[in-house]
C-alpha cells in the first residue's frame, strides 16, 4: 500500500516549512512594529491610520457582489447602518470625503446655483474646486468664526433675492467637526438654527461631517442629533474611525437616488466594494465608541504644548491640536518639521508658523509624552 505522503521527503519539507514560518513570523513582527505606529509617531492627520487587525480580518472574509447592481450585501449593510446612525432614510458608500461632498452638491444643485459655505471649509479650500469645475456650482464663502460657525446675520445677508442678475442660492454647507477651525464641534442648537434658517428660505442644508462622530463624542450627543436638521450629511470612515477607505453620504431615499447617479457619473461605482465596506462596518462598531480617548490625548498634548514657553495653542475640543511658533522665532517652520521628523515624529505645517497634530487610534499616551519631549527640546534648541 502506498502511504498518502512520501515519508522520505517529509523531513526536508518540514524543515522548509519551518524556515517559511520563521520568515512569516519575523515579517509579521516587523510589520506589526511599523503598522502599529510605534516606529513613527504620525500626527499629520487621522487619515494616516492603518486598518486594525479586526478590519483586515473582516475584509478577508467579506461577502461581496456587484454594488452598481445593488448586489453587494456588505455595502448594503454599511449603507443601511450608516443611514440608521445618521437618522436618514438611505446611505451611499463613496470613495472619499471629497467624493461624498461633491456628489451631495451635484445632487442638490444645478449649474449656476450658489452654495453658502465657510471660507475655511474643506469643500472650499481642499477639494480642488470640484463643485465649480464639474457642477458649475458657484461658491459664496462667508467668514468662518473661530468656533467653526457662520454668523446667522452673514448667512441671511448672503441669501440672494430672486433677480435675473444673481445666481440662485440653493444650499448652505456646514462642517462638523470643523477641521481648520481647531477641530471645533458645532452644537446641536446651532445646527438646528441653521437648519431652520435654510427651511425658512427654501434652501437645503448639507453637513460635511467627515468627523461627525468626534463632534458627537465631544458634545455627548448622538450623531443623528447633529445630522437631524440637515438634508444630507457625509461622514468619513477613513479618518478617526481608522478604516482604510471610504465615506458614506446619507439623506432621503430620493436624494440618495440622485446622488447614486452623480457617483456613477464621476466613476465612483466600485463593484465588489464590500471588501472595503466590511472594514467600515468594523469601524462603526469598534472605533466610534472610543473617540473620547483621542480627545483626552489631544487635551494632554495641548496642555503640554502650552506649558512650553513661546508656543501658543488653540483651544482644543476634539482630536485636532493647532499650535503656533512665535513669528520672531529663529527656528524656521521647515526646520521645526525636519527636526521632529529626525525623531520619527510627523506633524503638519498648515500655514506660516501654524502647525497641526491630529490624535488617533495609533497614538497612545507615551507617544504624546515623546512628542512633548521632542518639541520642548527643539524649541529650546537643545541638541538631541
Ligand atoms: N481632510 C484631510 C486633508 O484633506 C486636509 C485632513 O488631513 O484633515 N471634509 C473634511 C472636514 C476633511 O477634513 C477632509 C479630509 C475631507 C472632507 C476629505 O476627505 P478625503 O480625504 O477622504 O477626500
Amino acid at each position: 500500500m502506498t502511504p498518502p505522503v512520501n515519508l522520505r521527503i517529509l523531513p526536508p519539507v518540514l524543515l522548509k516549512a519551518g524556515y517559511f514560518l520563521t520568515y512569516i513570523s519575523a515579517y509579521q513582527t516587523v510589520m506589526a512594529f511599523i503598522l502599529d505606529g510605534k516606529e513613527i509617531i504620525d500626527l499629520r492627520s487621522d487619515t494616516v491610520t492603518q486598518p486594525t487587525p479586526a478590519m483586515r480580518e473582516a475584509m478577508a472574509h467579506a461577502a461581496a457582489g456587484d454594488d452598481v447592481y445593488g448586489e453587494d450585501p456588505t455595502v448594503n449593510e454599511l449603507e443601511r447602518k450608516a443611514a440608521e446612525l445618521m437618522g436618514k432614510q438611505a446611505g451611499l458608500f463613496v470613495a472619499s470625503g471629497t467624493m461624498g461632498n461633491l456628489v451631495a452638491l451635484l445632487a442638490h444643485c444645478g449649474r449656476g446655483d450658489e452654495i453658502i459655505l465657510g471660507d475655511q471649509a474643506h469643500t472650499f479650500i481642499y477639494e480642488a474646486g470640484g463643485s465649480a469645475a464639474l457642477g458649475g456650482i458657484h461658491p459664496r464663502p462667508l467668514r468662518n468664526q473661530a468656533d467653526g460657525t457662520l454668523l446667522m446675520e452673514d448667512i441671511v445677508s448672503a441669501i440672494r433675492p430672486d433677480n435675473i442678475h444673481f445666481p440662485r442660492t440653493r444650499l448652505i454647507c456646514l462642517e462638523n467637526t470643523h477641521n481648520r477651525c481647531a477641530g471645533a464641534a458645532l452644537s446641536v442648537e446651532y445646527t438646528h438654527a441653521v437648519g431652520d434658517l435654510a427651511r425658512k428660505h427654501g434652501l437645503k442644508l448639507h453637513i460635511d461631517g467627515a468627523r461627525i462622530f468626534n463632534a458627537a463624542a465631544a458634545l455627548g450627543v448622538k450623531p443623528q442629533e447633529l445630522a437631524a436638521p440637515a438634508d444630507s450629511v457625509s461622514f468619513c470612515l477613513s479618518k478617526a474611525l481608522c478604516a482604510p477607505v471610504g465615506s458614506v453620504l446619507c439623506g432621503s431615499r430620493a436624494f440618495i437616488g440622485e446622488a447614486r447617479r452623480a457617483r456613477k457619473m464621476l466613476g465612483g461605482g466600485m463593484r465588489q466594494a464590500g471588501i472595503l465596506a466590511a472594514a467600515g462596518l468594523v469601524a462603526l462598531e469598534t472605533m466610534a465608541p472610543r473617540l473620547h480617548e483621542d480627545h483626552a490625548h489631544a487635551k494632554k498634548l495641548a496642555a503640554g504644548l502650552s506649558a512650553i514657553p513661546n508656543l501658543t495653542v488653540e483651544p482644543v475640543s476634539t482630536n485636532i491640536v493647532y499650535f503656533h511658533l512665535p513669528p520672531e522665532a529663529a527656528l524656521t517652520d521647515a526646520a521645526f518639521i525636519a527636526r521632529l521628523a529626525g525623531r520619527n515624529i510627523k506633524i503638519m505645517a498648515v500655514a506660516q508658523r501654524r502647525f497641526r497634530a491630529v490624535l488617533h487610534y495609533w497614538i497612545n499616551s507615551e507617544d504624546v509624552d515623546a512628542t512633548l519631549d521632542a518639541v520642548k527640546n527643539i524649541v529650546n534648541d537643545r541638541k538631541d
